[in-house]
């Protein structure tokens, strides 16, 4: 008899194409689909272009502009540009700049149940919403797939997250996706898939689904997934899209790892706390609490249900005096419903600003709030300074509960006053106006130009790694630090796609000599070592957080441990990811410390052990790589062992 599969198991075993998940601790799959975004996806097309491979080879291809939108200073045109002449040329389809969030607008128009998805972004597990195993990754990593090469993960351990019951009114998805945050943190969940299962799952809409998914980055976790069922297919049916329906649902008697239960009739109204959306506490515990700015959007919840719930909350009223609130839709689709409906003119009226449907305020490129602000926020990541204000208090919520706040200025229970749950559509709107060469999808124009502007430099290639380096320790950095810590965002957006401008920024928010030191460290002839505590590299997928580092010259991490897309992206730009083998020898490494890494090649070539020689004694790291991470290291980068 055939084996009771889970959803993972399902989608994995049919795109199995490296190791058996039985054995092996890690695992090559076959991709569907690509997406990239323009922040993450300059550098993700100069590496797929450095392939020399004629034409993308997936089932589709999009590339998105959403992320740098602003166009202050020819930079973001510049690489809008150079993206549509990729897509254009390699066959991938183009989303023009204003046709919306990459992760709303994918699982609008493209996404399948079944299917594999990878993006550059690391929300790209809002896939997840309608079945798809969609996982974010670095932009090379993506470059590898669109050239047909396989993907690779942790042999995943799946957690059940049973769902049962309903929710209350006024309680929505966010809610539940900061329940299981605050049950599971943001570090220490590497490695596993959480599967949404239960009765409760029928409960939900897709765009709810696709909040609870979308925000499961945060866990950092390889993706979640719900199953694809008849939710799902009444969504893809209003689409336009019945024929992409597959049903997908765990077999009966399916094992998990782990199993947790949430039942959705408990859940009470949450927040995340500044300065992590793993600080989950009870909206109920910050009643009150004076609000001077209110962010509604980003990729979280920026669907129709959303914004047309903030609006059914705000008709007929107005926010209050002291507060700004600011509201991004996820797509042109939203913002046509909302119009047609009348929930634009409501929220106007409200006094509400509209905002570009794009990812803006979230990621610090818009609206950033006054000094010490207390700011409430539906997007997924309130990492200080992330803003664009360092003294800001950001504090993540749901539509609901933006909602209900903008009314008082102050923290309010949405639950007191709850509107009416507005109903899935039965037919959305479909204008797939500003989604560019479909018709050459897979196939791509010959003889069409690459443009290329001043902002778009060569990438970088890293050198073989050494038999030993002399190193120093180039920062020391604690627990949780994000990518938005390695490699800012915000105002140094504009440079992702300049290799030599961006690394000026590398730590900025920690160390603003990073870049000088690094550099004067290797005009001395020293290798740069970067020192870390805990769940090192969380958030962002932006492999930029590993390039520019090893454009200064470092070679190493050691950490006492590090995130999975982050850890990728390291080892894909030839720097060994290093755990210390006693996490308390954390102490006897110090910034400006000189470390001797003797017989680093040959640690890498074997068991991936190496004791390192600094100034308060000798202590031992280890990396764990598989064959593969190993010839990639060896060879300084993935592009270099190619
Ligand atoms: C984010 O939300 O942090 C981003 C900006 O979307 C990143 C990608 C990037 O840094 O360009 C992500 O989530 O991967
Ligand atoms: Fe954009 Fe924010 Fe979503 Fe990242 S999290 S893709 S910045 S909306």
């Amino acid at each position: 008899m055939k084996k009771a599969q889970n959803v993972v198991e399902k989608i994995l075993s049919a795109h199995l194409v490296e190791g058996d998940p039985a054995t092996d601790p890690e695992l090559g799959i076959r991709i569907d689909q690509t997406l990239t975004q323009d922040a993450t996806g300059t550098m993700a097309y100069l590496q797929f272009e450095s392939m020399d491979v004629p034409r993308v080879k997936t089932d589709v291809s999009v590339s998105y502009v959403d992320h740098n939108t602003v166009q202050i200073g020819f930079e973001n045109a510049d690489d809008h540009d150079f993206l549509q002449s990729i897509a254009k040329k390699y066959g991938i389809v183009y989303s023009k700049c204003g046709n919306g969030i990459c992760h709303q607008l994918h699982l609008e128009r493209f996404g399948k149940p079944g299917t594999t998805l990878l993006g550059s972004d690391s929300h790209t597990p809002t896939g997840g919403g309608i079945g798809q195993m969609a996982i974010g990754a670095g932009g090379i990593d993506i470059a590898v797939a669109m050239a047909g090469g396989a993907f690779h993960i942790p042999t995943p351990k799946v957690r059940a997250i049973v769902l049962k019951g309903r929710l209350r009114k006024g309680v929505s998805a966010k809610d539940v996706i900061l329940k299981v945050l605050e049950k599971f943190g943001t570090k220490g969940n590497v490695g596993w898939i959480f599967e949404y299962t239960g009765p409760g799952v029928a409960t939900l809409d897709v765009p709810s689904r696709a909040t609870i998914t979308n925000m499961g980055a945060e866990l950092g976790v390889t993706t979640s997934v719900f199953p694809s069922d008849a939710v799902t297919k009444q969504f893809l049916a209003a689409q336009g899209r019945a024929k992409d329906f597959v049903k997908i649902v765990a077999d009966k008697g399916a094992k998990y790892d782990d199993t947790f239960v949430v039942d959705l009739s408990k859940v009470e109204p949450m927040m995340a706390a500044p300065h992590s959306p793993g600080n989950v506490v009870t909206v109920k515990s910050r009643k009150g609490l004076k609000v001077n700015q209110i962010m509604i959007g980003s990729c979280t919840n920026s669907s129709y249900r959303d914004i047309r719930t903030v609006a059914l909350y705000l008709k007929g009223r107005h926010v209050a005096d002291d507060v700004e609130v600011g509201i991004a839709c996820g797509s042109r689709q939203v913002i046509n419903m909302l119009a047609k409906d009348g929930s634009l003119a409501i929220l106007h009226a409200a006094g509400c600003r509209m905002l570009e449907n794009a990812c803006g305020f979230c990621i610090g490129a818009h609206m950033s709030p006054r000094t010490g602000a207390v700011s409430l926020r539906t997007n997924n990541r309130n990492f200080e300074g992330r803003s664009g204000t360092k003294s800001a208090q950001v504090y993540l919520v749901s539509p609901e509960t933006a909602a209900a706040s903008a009314l008082t200025g102050r923290v309010e229970l949405p639950t007191k006053n709850p509107v009416a749950a507005v109903p899935s559509p039965k037919k959305f709107p479909v204008d797939d106006s500003m989604f560019l060469y479909r018709k050459t999808a897979g196939k791509g124009v010959k003889g069409a130009e690459i443009v290329r502007g001043p902002n778009i430099a060569p990438v970088p290639k890293g050198a073989p790694l050494g038999a030993d380096l002399t190193a120093v320790a180039a920062i020391k950095v604690g627990d949780k630090i994000t990518t938005d810590h390695i490699m800012p965002a915000g105002a140094r957006l504009k440079f992702r796609s300049n290799i030599p401008e961006y690394a000026k920024f590398v730590f900025e928010p920690c160390d603003p000599g990073f870049h000088d030191k690094c550099l004067a460290n290797a005009e001395r002839g020293f290798a740069n070592v970067i020192v870390a505590g805990e769940s090192y590299g969380q958030g962002s997928s932006r492999e930029h957080a590993a390039l520019c580092p090893m454009y200064l010259g470092v070679k190493a991490v050691i950490a006492k441990s590090i995130e999975r897309i982050h850890r990728a992206n390291l080892v894909n730009f030839g720097i060994v990811p290093f755990i210390f083998e006693n996490p308390k020898d954390y102490d006897k490494a110090e910034a400006g410390d000189r470390l001797e890494l003797k017989g680093v090649r040959a640690a890498v070539e074997g068991d991936g052990v190496l004791d390192v020689k600094g100034p308060k004694g000798t202590f031992r790291v280890k990396a764990a790589l598989s064959d593969r991470e190993r010839h990639i290291l060896l060879c300084g980068g993935l592009l270099a062992s190619l």
